[in-house]
């Protein structure tokens, strides 16, 4: 319990310091990490049903219409290593397609959140070991010691959540997958691919608002978590484009000048100036492979949907 109360309000002075950080730089930014409250979680889980947002019906039509060729791949005997344990259905699917999987191993920042994820594949699989680890996957960290050694381990890693990286730390992510999971490993990633801009910006900014929503909740969590005075109608949502970085950008655009306190102190917006919140990359199937190699990965088998929307990537 205590451990918990010590989580939390290192968690807030974490978010207190981003969000101070990120504010007083000359373009303004906030990570996307903290999008994903209690109220962000639920309308994530919103958007991932919306007609517009594709990647997660078709990452799961995916897995689901693959899933003999996806478990051949992994091998009998697996030890599964899933970085963010939220993908539920998806793990489900790979985990009942698994020839006698020998363990799973969700890996989480949120303790509450990987706990209650943990019973649930408890009880649709109870033959499975479970060993849940505690930890912020983007940050340097090992891998309890007794895992067992003689089977395959299989690195995770679902959502496309790898294009919120940038590429630098995605190789870096990817590196330390691979000492996660050794050299006999496999990882089995998700990624979104490029596709035409029109749809993609329709994913990032539904006809129901729910991104937007989605987007301005992390200001309402500001005002209520940091005290701040954010004037929820003073901002606007925003999914653009970047070219050069192939990344749709969500923004928060000030539809004024105005200034804003926090934690006495004071940030000033320009008319239509913005804060980013979030990147989400897209690769093309040779931008990935380079992305894996300068890892120290292969692409071994790349699985899609009929109209190339997403790949689901399995590395060796
Ligand atoms: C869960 C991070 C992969 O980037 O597509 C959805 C988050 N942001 N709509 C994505 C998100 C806006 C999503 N990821």
């Amino acid at each position: 319990m205590l451990e918990r109360v010590d989580f939390r309000s290192a968690q807030r002075e974490a978010f207190r310091s981003d969000v101070l950080e990120g504010l007083g730089a000359e373009r303004k930014t906030l990570p996307c990490r903290w999008l994903y409250d209690d109220r962000g979680s639920e309308l994530f889980e919103e958007i991932t049903a919306l007609p517009e947002y594709y990647p997660t019906r078709t990452e799961t039509a995916i897995l689901q219409d693959k899933a003999g060729a996806i478990a051949a791949f992994c091998g009998p005997r697996a030890v599964l290593v899933e970085y963010g344990a939220g993908a539920g259905v998806k793990t489900e699917i790979l985990l009942g397609a698994l020839e006698n999987p020998a363990l799973y191993v969700p890996v989480d920042i949120a303790g509450d959140f990987l706990a209650i994820s943990a019973e649930r594949i408890e009880r649709r699989f109870p033959y499975i070991e479970i060993r849940p680890v505690v930890a912020d996957f983007t940050d340097d960290f090992d891998l309890p010691a007794d895992l067992p050694r003689l089977t395959p381990r299989v690195a995770f890693f679902p959502g496309s959540t790898v294009g919120n990286l940038d590429p630098l730390d995605a190789i870096a992510f990817l590196k330390r997958v691979r000492g996660h999971v050794g050299e006999t490993g496999k990882a089995v990633i998700g990624v979104d691919l490029k596709k035409d801009v029109s749809t993609l910006l329709r994913a990032y900014d539904d006809a129901a608002g729910i991104t937007a929503a989605f987007n301005l909740n992390l200001l309402e969590r500001i005002n209520t978590e940091l005290g701040g005075d954010f004037d929820m109608g003073g901002f606007a949502h925003e999914a653009r484009w970047n070219a050069e970085r192939s990344a749709v950008e969500m923004h928060l655009v000030s539809r004024k000048a105005q200034s804003v306190a926090i934690d006495h102190r004071r940030f000033d917006f320009a008319a239509g100036e913005t804060i980013h919140t979030e990147s989400s990359r897209k690769y093309s199937h040779s931008e990935f492979r380079g992305l894996a190699e300068a890892a120290g990965w292969r692409v071994g088998d790349v699985w899609t949907d009929a109209d190339d929307l997403f790949a689901v990537i399995g590395l060796t």
